[in-house]
């Protein structure tokens, strides 16, 4: 049975708080670098808390950016060294070369999205009887070429170490996407009309009204949007959580901001500011559209275990080396669409990551088989597996 953490010279080991875990349960330790907005702590908060409460693993995150994580987890207090919330401890990563106020290895180390260990944790880890098992997880994208290099070791060129590359994913052979056990329980059990009173302080709109949530980065599409609810034949409810795209809903309405708790209508639009929420609170957003708007990683994933149609604004990278990912992405969810939603869709996700106009009624003609498309594809991805459930099942065979 694999130890807890390596007792260094000075090293107090994990249980230096107490985060509920049993002593002697794996150890481990996640090195997160914020690069910015909420997707690499969203991806490595959600994961640690997974690892601790399904798998019972004494976890510790260590990152570099306690503001962000404080958005996510209003416990995490940004003035704290060491602190712990959720069963995971949480420690500041100071500096590149900083790791932690006492040298402590686990047995199982994870590096997200490519960030640099410190260089002393990494001799730390040569220096262990039992060598950790060292994984870097990677951006998910849905491009085929996933599958062959998930789980491809790379050995370390100085030390007795190797890495593993761990792919998350939307098809075969990948390592998932993260998906809590009682993740469709949750959804099964939502109670919209609670929900409209506590969050939006109304009564949930009356059927033939389309609920619309908008998670987005800046984006010059959203005016034409805005226009084409406003003259829609139906109501449109949207519901704008604070961030990126609130300057551009704003100035739209002729407000001097979209903070939580404004409403403004317009025509056939209604749209409504929410306050960004604690991130387990996140989904009931999501559940209470009926189409929903999301970009980066985590929210993109959380939109297809929704069940609901959606529309993704990816990140952008240079060389638009996004748009191959985003063409990935449709090709799995449009499948088995008829050839014309299926185009309509395609359109529409062109158009919202700036390759042409968007055109809402183009769109929304296949509701009905968007929303069926939409179950079926979150089932299609069930049967990849959870993230978090393929990475302890692959730790499981390196510590034996
Ligand atoms: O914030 P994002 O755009 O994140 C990223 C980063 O830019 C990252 O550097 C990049 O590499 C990655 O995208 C691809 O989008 P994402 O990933 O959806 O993360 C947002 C998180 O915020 C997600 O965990 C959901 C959470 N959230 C809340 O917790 N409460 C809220 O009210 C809202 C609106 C979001």
């Amino acid at each position: 049975m694999p130890s807890s953490s390596e007792q260094l010279p000075g090293a107090s080991g994990h249980a230096g708080l107490d985060t509920g875990a049993p002593a002697g349960n794996i150890a481990c330790d996640i090195f997160c670098a914020v690069i910015d907005n909420f997707g690499d702590i969203g991806v490595c908060w959600r994961l640690a808390r997974q690892l601790a409460s399904e798998n019972d693993w004494q976890v510790r995150l260590v990152v570099d950016d306690l503001k962000a994580f404080h958005a996510l987890c209003p416990a995490v207090d940004p003035a704290l060294d060491r602190q712990s919330a959720a069963g995971v401890v949480i420690e500041h990563w100071h500096a590149p070369s900083h790791a932690g106020d006492t040298l402590q290895i686990a047995d199982v180390v994870i590096e997200a999205f490519g960030c640099e260990l410190p260089a002393v944790y990494v001799s730390a880890m040569a220096r262990r009887e039992q060598k950790p098992v060292w994984l870097n997880l990677e951006y998910l994208s849905a491009e085929d070429w996933v599958a062959d290099f998930h789980l491809r070791p790379s050995p370390h060129p100085r030390y007795a170490l190797n890495k593993t590359f761990f792919f998350p994913g939307l098809g075969p052979g990948t390592g998932g996407v993260l998906k809590e056990r009682a993740l469709d329980a949750g959804r099964e059990a939502f109670d919209r009309d609670g929900w409209w009173h506590t969050r939006v302080g109304i009564a949930a709109p009356p059927p033939g009204t389309t609920v619309i949530s908008m998670f987005a980065y800046e984006n010059p599409a959203i005016d034409t949007l805005l226009e084409q609810w406003r003259d829609s034949a139906t109501p449109i409810a949207l519901l704008v959580p604070e961030g990126r795209i609130s300057g551009a809903v704003a100035r739209f309405f002729g407000l001097p901001d979209f903070l939580a708790g404004t409403k403004a209508k317009t025509g056939s639009l209604e749209a409504y500011a929410l306050g960004f929420v604690e991130q387990p609170l996140f989904d009931s957003l999501l559940w209470a559209a009926d189409l929903n708007f999301v970009r980066g990683e985590d929210s993109f994933v959380r939109a297809q275990w929704a069940r609901k149609p959606f529309v993704w604004h990816i990140y952008r990278q240079g060389d638009d080396a996004h748009l191959p990912k985003l063409d990935a992405a449709l090709a799995h969810y449009a499948n088995g669409l008829p050839a014309g939603a299926r185009a309509s869709l395609e359109r529409f996700w062109h158009a919202w990551n700036g390759a042409g106009t968007p055109d809402w009624e183009d769109l929304w003609q296949n509701r009905a088989l968007l929303e069926r498309r939409a179950a079926g594809w979150a089932e299609e991805l069930a049967d990849v597996g959870d993230l978090a459930g393929n990475l302890a099942e692959f730790v499981k065979t390196q510590l034996k």
